[in-house]
């Protein structure tokens, strides 16, 4: 998608601070982090989000899936714990319509999710 943001960055368009990548997902850090450690797990082909992956093979889903262990490891967290969630929709807050998987670690996390 030439405008979307995350395929710009997966481009190499726009920079990030990538921490992981593969031939079917990349894996950088949040502009704006909301814990010591919030990476951004995407999968290189555009799909709008967790509503819209019809478009996207099952092998690039599988990969994001499979980084989330890789990131955990590169980032020092695979041993305390971290969460793994995307936002779906208006009121699941998601504000990039390209599909993603926040990693978020690094400190002791709300139990409660709203
Ligand atoms: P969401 O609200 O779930 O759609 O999360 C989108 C996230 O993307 C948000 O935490 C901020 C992040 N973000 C938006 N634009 C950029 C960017 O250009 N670079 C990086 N690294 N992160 C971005």
């Amino acid at each position: 998608m030439d405008n979307c943001i995350f395929c710009r960055i997966a481009r190499g368009e726009i920079p990030s601070n990538r921490v992981y990548e593969d031939a079917h997902c990349l894996a950088f850090h949040d502009l704006h982090p909301q814990a010591p450690v919030h990476v951004l797990i995407i999968p290189k082909e555009h799909a709008g989000g967790l509503s819209d992956v019809g478009g996207l093979t099952d092998q690039a889903l599988a990969a994001c899936l499979r980084a989330a262990r890789e990131v955990a490891t590169l980032t020092g967290v695979a041993d305390t714990g971290y969460r793994l969630i995307s936002n779906v929709g208006e009121h699941g807050c998601q504000s990039v319509a390209h599909l993603h998987f926040h990693l978020l670690g690094g400190k002791q996390l709300p139990d409660r999710m709203a």
